[in-house]
């Protein structure tokens, strides 16, 4: 008997992954959702049944046994709740980035890395991130990769629901309110609050994150994140150094058949993906690859990933679903 917990299940991802968890057919016997006071009470169907949301409170949580907790209901919730989840041995896989960077907690995109089980909190990367090293990977395994250049183009549905609220907001010609800047008819070159040093927070996140999961501490990595007027799906720009020389061909054929990846990279052709291409599905689209030739060893690639599955929902219930199986083998 498994029995699993959903925390932010009102949520624009938590939506997602009750979808999936219908969908995959992932195997569970009970499932308890939780969101804050505002949404307790809401009924939601899920298999044909009826589940009323409830309001996660630390009382529930102490009296509670599950045995995996997806939480996806912002870095505090996370920050106050995961550990009372832990103490009661439930497995959690959160998606928020409060626990990622803590070295007793894994950091897992099922295709790149496995989580060690060292303590019962794993955590799902941003999402930018995770389609950047789905591609990354078996470059670094098979030329290794020395530096890489990030430049992001992220739809507003990384914001969950506020964000699209306000593209639509911007279509109607009404101020937005989730955003500083309109984004309808704009871009804003700036993801979540800044830093000291000039970056903001995601672009943080994206170069420490992809370090950790790669396991390269070293790495050189830098980025800019952008918020475009897009509805689904975000677009990365990579500019990749490897250690060995590769060919255009050697990098595609790479690419080629790691879990996830979709290539679409036949410019005679004018193919590349979009985020049209990209929304509601799961993989990991991968085109423009070309050599740069102001730096050695250098290439770029084009990835283009819906952030709300691959990026979030599905990243979470891939580890959910290894997990749960895993422990059935
Ligand atoms: P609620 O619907 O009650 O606000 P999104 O990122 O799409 O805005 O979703 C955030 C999710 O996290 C929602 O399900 C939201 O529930 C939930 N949430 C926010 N704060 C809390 C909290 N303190 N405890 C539990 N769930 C929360
Ligand atoms: C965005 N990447 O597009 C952010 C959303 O660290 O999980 C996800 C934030 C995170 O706005």
């Amino acid at each position: 008997m498994v029995s699993l917990a959903l925390v932010g299940a009102t949520g624009l991802v938590g939506q997602t992954m009750l979808q999936l968890l219908d969908e995959e057919s992932i195997p569970f016997d009970s499932l308890t959702l939780y969101s804050s006071a505002r949404s307790a009470g809401k009924e939601v169907t899920f298999k044909g049944s009826t589940y009323i949301v409830e309001e996660l409170t630390k009382e529930h949580v102490r009296n509670s046994q599950y045995d995996y907790v997806l939480m996806s209901a912002g870095g505090g919730t996370s920050l106050e709740y995961a550990p009372l989840f832990e103490e009661t041995g439930a497995v959690i896989i959160d998606n928020s980035s409060a626990w990622r960077m803590d070295e007793s907690v894994d950091l897992v995109v099922p295709e790149v890395n496995r989580a060690s089980l060292k303590r019962k909190l794993i955590a799902n990367p941003n999402c930018s991130t995770i389609q950047s090293v789905v591609p990354l990977k078996p470059l670094a395994d098979t030329f290794g990769v020395t530096r890489v250049a990030y430049t992001t183009y992220q739809s507003v549905s990384g914001s969950g629901w506020k964000g699209i609220e306000d593209l639509d907001r911007g279509e109607k010609g009404e101020k937005p309110q989730n955003y500083n800047h309109p984004i309808y008819h704009n871009v804003i070159p700036q993801i979540d609050v800044f830093m000291e040093d000039g970056y903001t927070k995601e672009e943080q996140k994206m170069i420490k994150e992809t370090q950790k999961i790669l396991n390269q501490p070293d790495l050189d990595v830098t980025a800019t994140c952008v918020r475009v007027p897009v509805p689904h799906a975000h677009a990365v720009a990579m500019n990749v150094t490897l250690e060995k020389e590769a060919s255009v061909e050697e990098i595609r054929r790479t690419l080629e058949g790691f879990p996830s990846v979709v290539l679409m990279d036949d410019p005679e052709n004018e193919i590349y993906p979009t985020p049209l291409d990209a929304a509601h599905k799961k993989g990991v689209y991968v085109g423009r690859i070309r050599k740069d030739p102001s730096l050695p060893n250098s290439y770029h690639l084009w990835s283009v990933s819906d952030n709300i599955l691959k990026g979030a929902a599905w990243n979470a219930v891939q580890i959910l679903d290894q997990l749960i199986k895993g422990e059935e083998n």
